[in-house]
């Protein structure tokens, strides 16, 4: 008997570039206005920290994100698809797509699946659960980039290893939270450390 291993893998941030399309799609819109180096972003939620360089910028970033074609238009992660393709053919894995999807939903919702599809293809729409309460979910591991994934669950099934981005490059984990740098690290030997 063999105990599969469930994996949930965010969209944001580990799979589609949602810092990266922001900031393109923010500078095209307000050229006029200051923005955020990638390099110099801090703190998940991006609002916040353009807020505090003007407080109009928080409503201007917050409608770029708001925006037909933010979502489908993001690139994806430099080897995501690649690392999320091997992971699914993997024996005695399971693999789901777990995401939150933003409140305003004319767009957001259609078009995380319309990326899965351009990108994996139909059968990962399989794959999707959008929520805005991971901890509902249960699975072994959560690759996500939010440091504090939290809900109405206290204890959640999922260990949760913090995918880098350049929002929480500068946060320091409280032992033993573990990070996947990039899906160049070592993800394998993350999936067989918690097979057993
Ligand atoms: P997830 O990565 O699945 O936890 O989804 C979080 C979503 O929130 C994702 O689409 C990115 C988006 N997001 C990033 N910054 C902000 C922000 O400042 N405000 C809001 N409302 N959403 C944000």
């Amino acid at each position: 008997e063999v105990r599969r291993l469930r994996v949930l893998v965010d969209m944001d941030g580990v799979l589609a570039d949602f810092e990266g399309g922001f900031l393109q799609k923010f500078r095209d819109a307000y050229p006029e206005e200051p923005s955020i180096e990638l390099q110099d972003r801090r703190g998940f939620w991006v609002s916040a920290q353009y807020g505090e360089l003007h407080p109009d910028l928080c409503e201007k970033a917050i409608s770029i994100w708001e925006s037909k074609n933010f979502f489908i238009d993001l690139e994806p992660i430099p080897g995501a698809v690649e690392a999320v393709k091997e992971m699914v053919n993997m024996k005695d894995t399971d693999v789901f797509i777990c995401t939150s999807p933003i409140k305003k939903y004319n767009y957001c919702p259609y078009e995380k699946y319309a990326w899965v599809e351009k990108h994996f293809g139909k059968e990962f729409l399989e794959l999707m659960v959008l929520t805005r309460d991971k901890t509902l979910v249960a699975g072994n591991l959560l690759i996500d980039d939010k440091p504090d994934i939290s809900g109405v669950e206290l204890y959640p099934k999922w260990e949760h290893i913090l995918f880098s981005a350049c929002h929480n490059m500068h946060v320091q984990l409280r032992p033993p939270k573990r990070r996947l740098h990039s899906w160049a690290d070592g993800w394998k030997t993350l999936l067989d450390s918690k097979r057993q």
